[in-house]
């Protein structure tokens, strides 16, 4: 395979980070016109390559340097590290900003009848979650050992399924939360999407390019707050 001149930014297909994070590159003025069919979408105006994929892919996408920049959730990028550190794979990266959307936190809830008292009440209990690894290390912190019943989805169904005691799951509003009769007891981990740069070296033209997009993110950011 060839290595590209060109940028290559990661961006998540669809979903909650994508309208922002195009949003984003548009405002700093990267045209480009997308086709929903195709994965990847390349800028009229600058050398640069939109790869739309997964959110989950795009940390590994730019750890492994196959991308140079990755728009993604904080929680995704931290779970994903401890995963690889764990089995030994690349895991560094450069976060360039935090940005203004995307904002959540992973949180332990239990059901309304649940008698919580703090995080040792789910000692010994089965916990359904998609972030293990944030799950583990928190529990790990305050000593507390528990069972796992790992989901990808449907996590705030679990526990009136019968699969779980309480869960470990990403909260903006509550109302999944409160939906499903569960109740938010402690907030382990608070994230938003942010912006991550590869820590493979790059020529000299790219990384040009890279600095005048974090510019403009930071005029356009800033004129918003
Ligand atoms: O298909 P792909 O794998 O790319 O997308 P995905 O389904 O894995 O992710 P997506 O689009 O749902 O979320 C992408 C990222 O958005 C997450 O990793 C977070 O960084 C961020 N984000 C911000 C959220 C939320 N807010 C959020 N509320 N991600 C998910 N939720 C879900 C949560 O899991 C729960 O089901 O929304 C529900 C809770 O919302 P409230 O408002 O009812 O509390
Ligand atoms: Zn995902």
């Amino acid at each position: 395979m060839s290595e590209s001149n060109r940028l290559r930014i990661a961006i998540q297909k669809s979903g909650r980070l994508s309208k922002e994070s195009l949003k984003l590159l548009k405002s700093c003025g990267v045209k480009f016109n997308i086709n929903e069919q195709r994965l990847i979408a390349h800028a009229d105006n600058m050398p640069i390559d939109l790869l739309r994929v997964r959110d989950d892919d795009i940390p590994g996408l730019v750890m492994d340097g196959v991308v140079d920049l990755g728009f993604i959730g904080e929680n995704v990028l931290e779970e994903e590290q401890i995963e690889r550190e764990m089995l030994g794979k690349p895991a560094l990266f450069n976060k360039l900003r935090q940005l203004d959307f995307g904002a959540c936190r992973l949180s332990l809830a239990v059901p309304n009848e649940f008698n919580y008292q703090d995080a040792s009440s789910l000692e010994g209990l089965r916990i359904a979650t998609s972030y293990p690894n944030l799950l583990r290390r928190y529990m790990q912190e305050k000593g507390i050992s528990y069972r796992d019943c790992m989901l990808k989805g449907s996590v705030e169904v679990a526990p009136r399924a019968g699969l779980s005691d309480g869960i470990c799951d990403l909260v903006s509003t509550g109302a999944t939360l409160e939906a499903n009769g569960l109740y938010e007891t402690e907030v382990i981990y608070r994230s938003a999407a942010c912006l991550i740069q590869s820590t493979q070296a790059q020529d000299p033209d790219k990384q040009a390019l890279i600095d005048k997009i974090l510019s403009r993110i930071n005029g356009v950011v800033r004129a918003k707050e």
